[in-house]
């Protein structure tokens, strides 16, 4: 008996043979590629594919961290139409600011878990000058030298360097000569004009966005970026917005992750009330690891998948869960059912059923502990 069969003996949908033959020789897709592997109902080929792709860049490691995201305020002048987060009026009861004490109390706490990165975003204040966001990097940095700083969107760079009054490259050099280390990737969205007049029209655009990441690369820093589906975009916009990464990073090649956010529909201006599916959830992972060849980790957000998705996602082209997070806002505000923080046990024990192996890593993916 035979039992030896490829890949097209079992994938149900012709339209993506070419396709699968592009990704097994290594050719990168295209813009109708990617159109194509999120139409597909054959999510199961769609998976392997992605999978076989996670294997070649990191075998059967997925990454976590020992992290802690900390908001600094939820006062914000964009007032975003998705946002149930920030609120533009101080007088709401939701409304809060946190002192540098405050902060440094959640990073004590952070450091005596173990952490090794705090995730810092907030915010767009309308009192606070530069010096109060730049004297939460300089303190944390005083108070807790061995803590990476992951801090500010490249939504918060651009009104920083409009309260400085600096370019872009000088905001960038005076956060990192004032303990920043890397940047976190919010604030993308999609970068579709049509989409960001309905969901965020105060937001800067697409290409301020990415100047601003490769502004911070050429100066020595890494980044993340990500993607807010599951709203108003369509797959098309989808696509494009995976595919203007790839050619940033085709420039720089200083994104280390994407992370594909599943927008939490409640408490938002957009009368938007429906979540993702499990579905959309992998089929967005797995298109994602496809399309970016040349980015080197997809995140499976577990905040905004849920636990059981981002566990599945693992075997559909993720390799990093984030981490421990230990007090999430942003999603929750906005309806999301996950925990609100993590045991580093059972991030292990989720990424072990999956059959991978856990790596503690710090924000730059060095090593910390392989659990074999
Ligand atoms: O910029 C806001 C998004 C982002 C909602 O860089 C929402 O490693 C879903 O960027 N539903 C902040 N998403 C979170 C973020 C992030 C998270 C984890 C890791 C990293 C990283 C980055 O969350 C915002 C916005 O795009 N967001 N509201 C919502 N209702």
């Amino acid at each position: 008996m035979k039992t030896e069969r490829s890949l097209l003996d079992f994938c149900t949908d012709k339209n993506l043979y070419p396709v699968i033959d592009k990704v097994l020789s290594g050719e990168r897709l295209t813009f109708e590629d990617g159109v194509k592997l999120f139409n597909t109902n054959d999510l199961l080929t769609l998976g392997t594919l992605a999978n076989l792709k996670k294997e070649e860049k990191s075998g059967k490691y997925v990454y976590f961290v020992i992290n802690r995201q900390i908001n600094p305020t939820n006062i914000c002048t964009l007032g975003c139409k998705f946002c149930a987060f920030a609120t533009i009026d101080k007088n709401d009861p939701k409304a809060y600011e946190m002192t540098i004490n405050e902060i440094l109390e959640k990073a004590k706490y952070a450091v005596s878990q173990g952490a090794s990165e705090v995730h810092i975003v907030g915010g767009l204040h309308p009192d606070w000058q530069f010096e109060d966001y730049l004297n939460i990097i300089k303190s944390l940095k005083e108070n807790f030298p061995q803590l990476h700083i992951k801090a500010f969107t490249a939504v918060e760079i651009d009104y920083l360097s409009k309260l400085a009054e600096l370019s872009y490259e000088e905001t960038i050099v005076a956060l990192k000569e004032a303990g920043l280390g890397s940047l976190p990737g919010g604030g993308a969205e999609i970068f579709s004009s049509r989409v960001r007049r309905i969901i965020a029209p105060e937001k800067i655009g697409w290409k301020k966005y990415l100047e601003i990441h490769k502004t911070a690369h050429k100066l020595g820093l890494k980044s993340t970026t990500t993607m807010l589906y599951g709203h108003v975009e369509t797959i098309e916009e989808r696509v494009d917005h995976i595919l203007k990464i790839r050619e940033a990073q085709d420039e720089t090649g200083g994104f280390t992750c994407f992370i594909p956010l599943a927008f939490q529909p409640e408490n938002n201006d957009l009368g938007k009330t429906e979540h993702t599916s499990g579905i959309d959830d992998l089929k967005t992972i797995a298109v994602s690891r496809l399309l970016l060849d040349n980015v080197p980790h997809i995140k499976s957000y577990w905040v905004m998948l849920g636990e059981k998705i981002a566990q599945i996602a693992l075997n559909f082209g993720a390799d990093d869960m984030d981490g421990t997070v230990m007090e999430e806002k942003i999603a929750h505000f906005a309806g999301a059912k996950s925990p609100t923080q993590q045991q580093k046990e059972r991030l292990i024990r989720l990424i072990k059923e999956a059959d991978k192996i856990p790596v503690e890593r710090d924000t730059l993916y060095n090593h910390i502990k392989i659990y074999e």
